[in-house]
């Protein structure tokens, strides 16, 4: 114990880590982009840097370190053969990093990588001035949020591509956080690309999803990401904040209320809840900060980009209580699942 608080002291290894932390991630992204783990996936046999570059069409040196670092990372392993070492995926890689992999994490990854990086450049001046960054990072106006967010129809595509890809790794466990069997008609306020409408169905046999978002979002939604046919998915255009939203059992609202101010939140909410069933509810799927704000670290960190590119926060679950109560909602209950997403569930008498 006591030589471990002098390794501390002399060595600051935590900090070093952090320092150093983007180098971590811009290998992860490095390798991604240029398809090291689908050449990798392909290969019936392991291969050694100088084929992965002639397969990739990159320079023998530059993937030589990568893969190499990619090794020190444990995303790949390697077998040192007598004169060249021989790369291949790990299980993990083959699951998460790969493209086609259905737990693939790699529109994540390229969001991270394409977007949120470019905006956590300007973090310093975020919290200096209290708000987003696309002025500077992007030189767009951020007074739409969503205008700005979806600046071109790529930039749109491949938000909705980081909204998807979640749900595969945690959508089941936010869906069945509490019972919702007795909900039939079902709005996804916000749904986007319908991950999370396709886990409902598929978790509820009896219930109707439907997904509301803006127009645009629909149509690619419809067009591009639910191409399985399923009958008890339907579409709604139309916009929360300025249109009448329709007669439901339960409204789903997923990473929206983070996105937005508690003035704002209210707003939403009190629409809802005049919308609602009697005995109907609203379930809030959100990261949620412990009450003392000791963690978790990914809320923390997700409330930080939350600033530079949204209006919104991640709040505690109090906070939640609080804004689902001043809309008129009660009995309402959280439930953590452990995993990146939470629920809280709260009902119109
Ligand atoms: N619920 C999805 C999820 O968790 O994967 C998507 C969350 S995303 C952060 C916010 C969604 O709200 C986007 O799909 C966006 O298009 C939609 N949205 C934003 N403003 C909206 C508005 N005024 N009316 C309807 N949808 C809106
Ligand atoms: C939003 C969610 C996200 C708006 C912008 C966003 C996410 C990234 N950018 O509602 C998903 C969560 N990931 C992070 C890093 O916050």
């Amino acid at each position: 114990m006591s030589i471990k608080k002098e390794e501390d002291r002399s060595y600051p290894r935590k900090i070093l880590d952090y320092m150093e932390g983007f180098l971590v991630s811009k290998t992860l992204f490095a390798a991604c982009e240029l398809g090291v783990f689908e050449c990798l996936h392909d290969s019936e046999r392991p291969l050694s840097a100088a084929e992965v570059a002639r397969a990739l069409g990159t320079s023998e040196d530059g993937t030589e370190r990568l893969l190499s670092a990619c090794a020190g990372l444990e995303l790949l392993s390697a077998q040192r053969g007598d004169e060249e070492v021989l790369y291949r995926n790990t299980e993990m890689s083959d699951r998460y990093l790969t493209k086609a992999s259905p737990q693939s994490l790699y529109h994540s990854i390229q969001y991270n990588s394409k977007t949120i990086y470019l905006c956590w450049h300007y973090l310093t001046d975020a919290v200096r001035e209290g708000r987003n960054q696309y002025q500077k990072a992007f030189g767009v106006s951020s007074k739409d949020l969503f205008e700005a967010l979806y600046r071109s129809e790529a930039e749109m595509v491949k938000f909705m591509q980081l909204m998807n890809s979640v749900w595969n790794i945690c959508g089941r466990d936010v869906v069945t956080a509490f019972d919702l069997s007795s909900f039939r008609t079902i709005y996804d306020l916000g749904g986007c690309s319908g991950a999370l409408a396709r886990q409902c169905t598929m978790a509820y046999p009896e219930c109707t999803v439907t997904i509301f978002d803006l127009p645009k979002v629909v149509q690619t939604a419809r067009e591009h990401f639910l191409s399985i046919e399923d009958k008890r998915i339907l579409f709604h255009e139309g916009d929360f904040f300025e249109d009448e939203l329709p007669e439901a059992d339960l409204y789903i609202l997923a990473r929206i209320l983070h996105d937005w101010t508690d003035e704002r939140n209210v707003e939403l909410l009190t629409k809802v809840y005049r919308s609602c069933r009697a005995g109907g509810a609203v379930l809030v799927v959100e990261a949620l900060l412990s009450e003392d704000d000791s963690g978790p670290l990914t809320a923390q960190l997700y409330s930080l980009n939350m600033l530079v590119q949204t209006e919104g926060k991640e709040r505690r679950a109090s906070e939640y209580r609080r804004l689902l109560a001043a809309a008129g909602f009660s009995h309402i209950q959280v439930q953590r699942t452990g995993k990146i997403y939470d629920a809280v569930l709260a009902r119109k008498q």
